[in-house]
């Protein structure tokens, strides 16, 4: 049945002539006979894909919703299913909108699939589709016959995740495989734990994941994101081939059972790329910045034999071991320093390792400073999973940005990018100057 709608004016955007998207509704509650309206909801997501178009918006209300079934039958215990698949297309400038309902809380629990095979919570392979305030947990694992499940599998192009909290699946919470142009916005992903895994309990539970993207493809770019008590890695870029840009982001906890300090997978806090330990031709430089990371199992920032120096310019790295890795390849085969690092704080853990072949200027143990807590308004590592802002951003928290007197503040170098005062100060927080 076509749903009642009202026709919203027309709007000219961008020189284009427009139309102003249509507005649907989903509700536990809901009914997929229904009309998609507020007063009469569908139920699911998948009901909601056959109507909205470009420019629409599907509004989900608070809620649990449950699935226990994939869309298809699994091929063989190493085959892969999907709970929801999202494959229609959006258009550029005009996507279609999956939303929360302002202000309610709709969850997407996988925990009770059945199927036996590999699990997609989230199969995104549609572009121009934009995700908001959406929660996704417990896509299971149910053989250990392989390396993980996952909790959202993205291979479309410019789509927007934007207020997710993706969380407790056996496998990756956020794992984009060969799409680009994607924006993962003030997103958190945590408490991710493969535990039936066919390679080791753990190795494959990262938070976030950008892989297999190919060259000359535009970025996708992580912002605003967190990610925590994942079993493996907080962000993994292994394997991919276009750059991949993290930002004012925060990886914390990694590489250990969740809740618990029993030593697990890798534990990166952000795994800067890499191919398996092998040169490949094919590299590009990733950025990462503005971005902390602390008590990671293992590095804090980490090259992971990557073949390219990236950028690492204005981070913090707390406690981790160390807290940066620059660990590069070259094309022979060798280990070599790789990265270009300005700005970064190291402070507490092993500090660095593998720096051999870097550039790295104004950076904490550059600069003659001792560092010592003082040079912090606060080192507390408790809180950092605070409620985010009204709009979406990250808590303001004292913790790990500079004490008004620090000796850190203006003791970077200008690399492009905004700051206060005579220079950018060191670390992941520019003061105000002052
Ligand atoms: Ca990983
Ligand atoms: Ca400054």
């Amino acid at each position: 049945m076509a749903a009642v709608i009202t026709v919203s004016p027309l709007l000219i955007v961008a020189g284009s002539a427009s139309a102003a998207g249509n507005t649907y509704y989903v509700s536990p509650n809901g009914n997929d006979g229904a009309a998609g309206t507020q007063a009469a909801p569908w139920a699911t997501i998948a009901r909601a894909q056959t109507v909205a178009k470009a420019g629409d918006t599907v509004y989900f209300r608070g809620g649990r919703y449950a699935y226990t079934r994939a869309t298809s039958s699994c091929s063989g215990q190493t085959g892969r299913v999907s709970a929801i698949v999202l494959s229609k297309s959006g258009a550029s400038g005009n996507p279609i909108r999956y939303w929360a309902q302002p202000g309610e809380k709709p969850v997407f629990d996988f925990s009770g699939m059945r199927d036996d095979c590999r699990i997609k919570g989230f199969d995104v392979t549609g572009n121009y589709l934009h995700l908001k305030g959406l929660e996704v947990t417990g896509a299971p694992q149910n053989n250990n016959r392989n390396h993980e499940s996952w909790g959202m599998w993205i291979s479309g192009n410019s789509n927007v995740f934007e207020l997710i909290n993706t969380h407790h699946h056996m496998g990756p919470g956020l794992f984009i495989s060969g799409g680009a142009g994607n924006l993962v916005l003030n997103s958190d992903s945590h408490d991710n734990y493969d535990s039936r895994s066919s390679n080791g309990a753990g190795e494959s539970g990262d938070g976030f994941g950008s892989h297999y993207s190919p060259a000359g493809s535009p970025s996708n770019v992580f912002r605003g994101c967190r990610a925590w008590q994942n079993s493996d890695d907080g962000f993994d870029l292994i394997h991919t081939y276009s750059s991949v840009l993290i930002e004012n982001s925060w990886s914390w906890r990694n590489g250990f059972i969740p809740g618990t300090t029993t030593p697990v997978g890798n534990g990166a806090g952000f795994k800067m790329g890499g191919f398996g330990n092998k040169y490949d031709a094919g590299a590009v430089k990733h950025t990462v910045r503005f971005s902390v990371a602390f008590n990671n199992k293992a590095a804090g920032f980490y090259s992971n034999h990557h073949p390219v120096a990236n950028d690492y310019f204005n981070n913090t790295s707390y406690g981790n071991r160390p807290d940066f890795d620059m660990l590069g390849i070259t094309s022979s085969g060798a280990a070599t320093g790789k990265g270009n690092l300005r700005n970064n704080i190291a402070y507490t853990g092993t500090l660095l390792s593998n720096m051999n072949g870097t550039t790295a200027s104004n950076n904490s143990w550059n600069v003659g400073v001792g560092l010592s807590d003082a040079q912090f308004r606060s080192v507390s590592t408790s809180g950092w999973d605070a409620p985010r802002q009204a709009d979406g951003s990250l808590p303001v928290l004292p913790h790990l940005r500079l004490a008004a007197n620090s000796a850190l503040i203006d003791k970077g170098a200008a690399v492009g990018l905004p700051y206060h005062g005579s220079a950018p100060d060191l670390g992941a927080f520019e003061s105000d100057g002052r």
